[in-house]
């Protein structure tokens, strides 16, 4: 195949990449030069603004396949038996900014966008099931406590601690965080969760609440903080790499999903608040229930346009699909749209990764880099002429819960056994073993020592006596060279 020859954006053929217009060879540059023009001022605008979290990632397209009928608890199109779906996969790191290392210790963002065929349905979770605070008002408090400080610029374990200490709610996720699956062998060894609790809605309009649990077809495995330092300095894009070569060499990695399912009636009474972000519901209680199986087997043919550009939003709900109450979620539901208006757009729904694969008959239109036109000849509704109406029908049912009250500004009312050790304590004593339980201590009291001074440091050390106090001691042991 010929080399094809190189154009400026208009497609027009220019005559060298590697000398400017200029009088005489030694002469000065040409205004006139156009290209050289053009190249400059693209180079100076390649950048959109990175993620405000959640920056550093990869992700990668696939196909979502049902394995297990679960049509008795929803009509989601996706979840119907035989139902083969395509999507989109991207996986992240939170805290770091784009040129962080992927092995920093960091929960990972697992968003998965399904292209129905009646419409994008968007589940944006992580690799916990559970989550550092419980109200939308503290995330972003949360976030910066995780970030950099304003005055040097630097990040500081201190306040990492400082914040989780007076936020007592944290001490699960933080559980979680400091121990093996802070920091995952790759993307492709570690589970997925819609963490928060949704509703499922089945043809007969019967509701359930559930949870997502995605969980890896190649084995959970981890790196020891010794190999994440290491890899962080020599390989900091060692999980991008690995996931772009599985795929590239043909090895597709592929996750099941499975669902706990909870009957409607069974929220207002059980042990825990199951709209709380910080507990899960124990498996003995909600067993899991096999849905299907995502399998990740083609690259993005750009990083950029499919990558950088994919927007997730948890808004994306499809009939059968539908939010609760968990106010995290429903905070989550205006802020993922409006960090795409802002990073990319208001026409981002229809960049390649985020275009829905069925007609979009909205009203939207005009806007910077619109270019889908809007299948309306009048941009309004009611109109006379034939443009798209809101049918009831084919969106069935509204995905509601009663609810009534004063308005007030106050935690969840506490069910029976809710409380924020109580979880934690229970993982540390019956789900860890020996040896992990070990790592957590190595990896807790390490963190400790850089930086964290009292009266955080003293704070910290009850922390973690609250969750388990053989552990704390240990802990404590460890930080002051005992
Ligand atoms: Fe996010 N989150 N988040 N988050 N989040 C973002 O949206 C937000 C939370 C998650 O790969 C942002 O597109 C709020 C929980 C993932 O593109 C932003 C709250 C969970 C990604 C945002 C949370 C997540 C994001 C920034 C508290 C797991 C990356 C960039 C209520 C269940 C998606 C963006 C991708 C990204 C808001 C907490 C997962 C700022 C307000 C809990 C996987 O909109």
């Amino acid at each position: 195949m010929s080399t094809p020859y190189t154009t400026n954006n208009a497609g027009i053929a220019v005559e060298s990449d590697e000398h400017s217009l200029t009088v005489s060879p030694d002469g000065p540059i040409l205004l006139q030069d156009h290209y050289l023009i053009e190249k400059m001022a693209q180079f100076n605008r390649e950048r959109v603004p990175e993620r405000v979290v959640h920056a550093k990632g990869a992700g990668a397209y696939g196909v979502f396949e049902v394995t297990n009928d679960v049509s008795q608890f929803t009509k989601a199109s996706l979840f119907q038996p035989g139902r083969r779906t395509e999507m989109l996969a991207r996986f992240s790191t939170v805290a770091g900014e784009q040129g962080s290392p992927d092995t920093w210790r960091d929960p990972r963002g697992f968003a998965l966008k399904f292209y129905t065929d009646v419409g994008n349905y968007d589940l944006v979770g992580n690799n916990t099931p559970i989550f550092f605070v419980r109200d939308t008002i503290k995330f972003q408090d949360f976030i910066r406590s995780q970030k950099r400080r304003p005055d040097n610029g630097l990040r500081d374990n201190d306040m990492q601690w400082d914040f989780w200490t007076l936020s007592p709610e944290s001490a699960h996720m933080v559980t979680w965080l400091m121990g093996d699956r802070g920091v995952p062998k790759t993307y492709r060894h570690m589970n997925g969760y819609g963490s928060h609790t949704y509703m499922w809605i089945n043809g007969a309009g019967t509701r359930h609440w559930v949870k997502y649990h995605f969980k890896t077809d190649q084995g959970i495995d981890f790196l020891t903080q010794a190999e994440a330092d290491e890899l962080a300095g020599c390989d900091p894009d060692v999980h991008r790499r690995d996931l772009w070569q599985a795929i590239d060499s043909g090895n597709a990695p592929s996750w099941t999903l499975y669902v706990q399912v909870m009957p409607f009636e069974d929220a207002a009474d059980y042990r825990f608040n199951p709209f709380d972000l910080t507990k899960v519901w124990p498996h003995g209680d909600y067993p899991l229930i096999e849905v299907g199986r995502m399998t990740l087997n083609r690259n993005p043919e750009d990083y950029f346009i499919h990558i950088e550009q994919a927007a997730f939003e948890p808004a994306n709900m499809i009939p059968g699909v539908g939010p609760s109450p968990d106010k995290m979620l429903l905070g989550r539901l205006f802020s993922y749209p409006d960090t795409h208006r802002y990073r990319i757009g208001p026409n981002y729904a229809q960049l390649p990764p985020n275009r829905p694969h069925v007609p979009v008959n909205s009203y939207a239109k005009d806007g910077p880099m619109r270019y889908e036109p809007s299948n309306t000849a009048r941009p309004y509704a009611p109109n006379s002429y034939g443009g798209p109406a809101a049918s009831p029908e084919a969106h069935q049912d509204i995905a509601g819960w009663r609810t009534a009250g004063e308005m007030v500004r106050e935690a969840y009312t506490l069910h029976r056994e809710d409380d924020d050790f109580g979880q934690p304590g229970t993982m540390v004593r019956q789900v860890l073993d020996d040896d992990a339980r070990t790592r957590l201590v190595s990896n807790v009291s390490g963190h400790l020592k850089q930086g964290v001074t009292k009266p955080v440091l003293d704070r910290a050390l009850q922390y973690w006596r609250n969750i388990d106090k053989k552990l704390g001691d240990r802990i404590a042991a460890e930080v002051n060279g005992l």
